[in-house]
């Protein structure tokens, strides 16, 4: 694999401002539709598709092997908590895409997740130099409810974004709505803009 090693540290812009609506907590809530799903390392996967020169498995040994970058990010949830200064150690989304090489036509993404999960992005928000797919958030290994063995975080987004037991990666050329979009979250999820809800339900 030719990654070079970023061997850095990032910081989101913005790290203490906490956004509208929102509180801060030191806490980091569990917050999962449904049941967290039971991983097999030996049989885990991360496979990208779609609209890339070259589709690719990674095995969790493969994974391991690719250098990974330190991001430090605040996490805002929809639900109104902010935890600020999160250290999440992982694999640059820009590292993972010089690896598969999207199509020029390749405008969106696609996570899909282990169990019954999924959350829809623009490919240039993941571009932005901050979102990763973290094994460690703080200097420890994920857990299992926090999204074990790998989850995707895109600092720049609400907290639904950020998929937890990451499957694959989808690259296409039209946005789908991924399973909180389908059911009534903002398709795009800005929290400075208070992207929470469709603007059709919004008073
Ligand atoms: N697969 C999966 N990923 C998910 C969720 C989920 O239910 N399933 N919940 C999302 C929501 S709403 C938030 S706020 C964050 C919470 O991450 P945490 O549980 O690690 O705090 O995970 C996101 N990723
Ligand atoms: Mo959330």
């Amino acid at each position: 694999m030719q990654f070079k090693r970023p061997d850095q540290i990032r910081q989101a812009p913005s790290q203490d401002e906490v956004p509208p609506g929102q509180f801060v907590t030191d806490k980091f809530p569990v917050l999962t539709f449904g049941a967290t799903p039971q991983i097999d390392l030996e049989k885990w996967r991360l496979r990208i598709f779609g609209l890339v020169e070259r589709e690719v498995e990674l095995s969790w040994q493969e994974f391991e092997d690719i250098p990974k970058t330190v991001v430090e990010a605040p996490f805002h949830c929809v639900t109104q908590w902010s935890r600020l200064g999160n250290t999440w150690e992982g694999l640059l989304f820009t590292e993972l895409a010089s690896l598969v090489q999207p199509k020029l036509e390749a405008n969106f993404v696609m996570v899909h997740c282990y169990g019954d999960y999924s959350a829809n992005l623009p490919l240039d928000v993941l571009m932005d130099g901050l979102a990763l797919l973290a094994h460690k958030h703080d200097g420890a290994l994920l857990t299992p409810q926090h999204g074990w063995p790998l989850r995707l975080v895109v600092p720049q987004r609400y907290g639904w974004k950020s998929a937890k037991w990451v499957q694959a990666i989808e690259f296409m050329a039209a946005d789908r709505p991924g399973f909180w979009e389908a059911r009534g979250y903002h398709n795009n999820g800005d929290y400075w803009k208070e992207e929470r809800f469709w603007p059709e339900l919004m008073g």
